[in-house]
């Protein structure tokens, strides 16, 4: 009997004594997970979970941009439908492929202001083409079929050097680094055909019923995508941006439809030196450039680097004159942009 009630009065013992290492052990810290959020914060530090190291971001080479931008003008103007425009758009492709990109052209046929038929070839490289999550990278590869702002020869077609060759000059040095990007998403570069077609206005912006007869490449592009329901994290589209001391300004649509990518490419520029070319001021006077189908119709946030000349309030003195030729490059300029693009490409994770 009384060895029966003593391991009775024993076993309550054990009960009691582990209900008490209960309350001492967990209770606590269930107390603690009840406390506001501002409170704890002042005991346990927030920690950041470790993120693996990126890799270097390659060097963007302003010589090997420069050099582009001259093959292409030494075509002639890519005005769409000429000899030039077919053996540039050859010579794109092939350029693309050597890079590593896997390419898809994409024709058709536009009617322009004018009610002319021309023909439409955009062209992209995909890189990494497994890579769910995509950036897009746009330029406009042909050229204005007259010189509109010029008092000379305004009825003959431009160089076009940093209106078209710029952009895809900066795209096609970027290009020869991308097989290497093992990290972060995908990219697409998508060079645009048929931008430059648009009706011939007195003003710098333009007037609703005009705005349709630009960007007939890309309107075509966002309605025919190259892979069914196409879309990608951002776009970034370069238009004008070789010019020699070309500062690039917060455009206003890019503002309006992806301020965040805005924001972002423009402290990347600060982050790697180049604050001084890209100034954080909205500027509106881009009426419409391929940025705009692709933010309307895709909603693919995207924005617009493209030159914004205080002295003229727009676009460089040059624009759509014969004095957009290879004189008014300058590889400081390639070297700004195509550097902070690299830079914003492989940040990304
Ligand atoms: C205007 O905003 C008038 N034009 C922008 C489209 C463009 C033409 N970009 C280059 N050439
Ligand atoms: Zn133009």
């Amino acid at each position: 009997m009384g060895t029966r009630v003593a391991v009775g009065h024993s076993g309550r013992s054990r009960y009691e004594a582990l209900w008490k290492w209960c309350f001492l052990l967990i209770l606590p810290p269930l107390l603690h997970a009840c406390e506001p959020d501002a409170q704890r914060a002042t005991t346990i530090p927030e920690q950041k979970p470790e993120q693996p190291a990126l890799p270097p971001t390659p060097l963007f080479d302003p010589d090997s941009a420069y050099a582009f931008v001259a093959r292409q003008v030494e075509f002639g103007p890519r005005v769409p439908g000429t000899t030039s425009h077919k053996a540039c758009g050859d010579w794109l492709v092939q350029r693309l492929r050597t890079s590593g990109a896997e390419v898809i052209e994409q024709t058709g046929t536009v009617v322009s202001y004018n009610k002319e038929r021309l023909p439409l070839r955009n062209i992209i490289g995909r890189f990494a083409p497994d890579r769910k999550e995509r950036i897009l990278l746009l330029a406009h590869w042909d050229t204005r079929p007259f010189a509109d702002k010029d008092d000379e020869r305004s009825n003959q077609p431009i160089d076009g050097a940093n209106d078209g060759g710029s952009g895809v000059g900066v795209l096609l040095e970027i290009a020869r680094h991308l097989a290497k990007k093992e990290h972060g998403p995908g990219v697409d570069i998508l060079f645009t055909d048929v931008e430059d077609h648009g009706q011939p206005s007195g003003a710098m912006t333009l007037d609703e019923s005009s705005i349709d007869t630009w960007c007939l490449g890309s309107q075509y592009w966002v309605k025919n995508p190259h892979t069914p329901n196409y879309t990608a994290r951002f776009g970034i589209l370069l238009d004008m941006v070789g010019a020699k001391d070309a500062r690039y300004h917060q455009e206003a649509l890019s503002m309006q439809y992806a301020p965040a990518i805005v924001r972002k490419v423009w402290k990347t520029a600060e982050s790697i030196g180049y604050g001084d070319r890209f100034i954080a001021k909205t500027e509106f006077f881009v009426g419409i450039d391929d940025h705009v189908p692709v933010n309307v119709n895709l909603r693919i946030p995207t924005i617009d680097i493209i030159e914004f000349d205080p002295s003229t309030k727009a676009f460089g003195p040059y624009w759509h004159t014969h004095d957009d030729n290879l004189s008014v490059i300058d590889r400081n300029s390639l070297k700004a942009v195509g550097q902070t693009v690299l830079e914003v490409l492989w940040k990304e994770r």
